[in-house]
């Protein structure tokens, strides 16, 4: 899969409120009441995850989940981060 050109960075991304870019990454701080929520969710993301075998990197932390995308086989961002990261906001 080819890496998204930046024009087509910004159109995925002024579609996904709460997701910032970081070079070649984005990422979404999620918050909760309590940490056995942030885990729920975090397997959760798991689950959709590896069945697009496509993985986030998470950090659990009490009450806020961060989800990084990239796709470290191309090198950036490429749809496949764009495709989960909608997937976990629907
Ligand atoms: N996840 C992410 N975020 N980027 C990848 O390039 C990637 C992945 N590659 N999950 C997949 C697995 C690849 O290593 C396997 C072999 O399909």
């Amino acid at each position: 899969m080819s890496r998204l050109t930046e024009d087509e960075i910004a159109a995925r991304l002024a579609e996904l409120p709460g997701w910032e870019r970081d070079g070649d990454v984005i990422r979404r701080v999620y918050c909760f009441a309590d940490f056995r929520s942030a885990m729920a969710f975090a397997n959760a993301v798991a689950d959709k995850a590896e069945a697009r075998d496509h993985h986030p990197d998470l950090l659990v932390q009490w009450g806020r989940v961060t989800l990084t995308l990239s796709t470290h086989d191309a090198g950036g961002l490429t749809a496949r981060d764009f495709d989960l990261a909608r997937e976990v906001d629907a």
